[in-house]
């Protein structure tokens, strides 16, 4: 399993407003994974009608769409073992109601159109969304000091 392994993790609107931004970068950290790319985005509609590309024409996709248009958005991408998988564990269940304790939406969240962060659902979705909120250059690779205490 390759620790280079990255996934895209975006703190929506409601997060950020919320003031949620450092306890949930946090949990990433803390966690052993590495930050590789970070930035405050209004997003337009057009990024975000090709991120959420698969919900358009779905009924609650105008409400997902002025939602995260309703305010910045921190973008951000970590790279670990398993960073993908582990990142969704991380955040919990799309709706709050059914996110365990211990998860950022489980934590922070209650209703499913404010469930705080977004996390990709699989390494091909997540090569495709840094691709979509990055620029090439943006993406920094880094030697973390940690990685052979965190790493056997
Ligand atoms: P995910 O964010 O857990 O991957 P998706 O099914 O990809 O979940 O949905 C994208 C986002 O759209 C959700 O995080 C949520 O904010 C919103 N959403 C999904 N389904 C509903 C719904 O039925 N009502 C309102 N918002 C929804």
């Amino acid at each position: 399993m390759s620790s280079s392994e990255r996934t895209f993790i975006a703190i929506k609107p409601d997060g950020v407003q919320r003031g949620l931004v450092s306890q949930i970068l946090s949990r990433f950290e803390n966690r052993g994974y590495k930050l590789v790319a970070i930035k405050l985005v209004n997003p337009t509609e057009s990024l975000l009608t090709q991120h959420y590309a698969e919900h358009v024409g779905k009924p609650f996709f105008p409400k997902v769409l002025s939602h995260m248009m309703s305010g910045p958005i921190l973008a951000t991408v970590w790279e670990g073992k398993d960073v993908v998988k582990q990142g969704r564990a991380m955040l919990g269940a799309t709706n709050p109601l059914n996110s365990a304790p211990g998860t950022v939406r489980g934590d922070f969240g209650i209703d499913t159109g404010r469930n705080v962060a977004h996390g990709s659902d699989s390494v091909e979705s997540a090569e495709r969304e840094i691709a979509l909120w990055f620029k090439p250059d943006e993406v920094v690779s880094w030697t973390s000091a940690q990685a052979t205490w965190v790493y056997e």
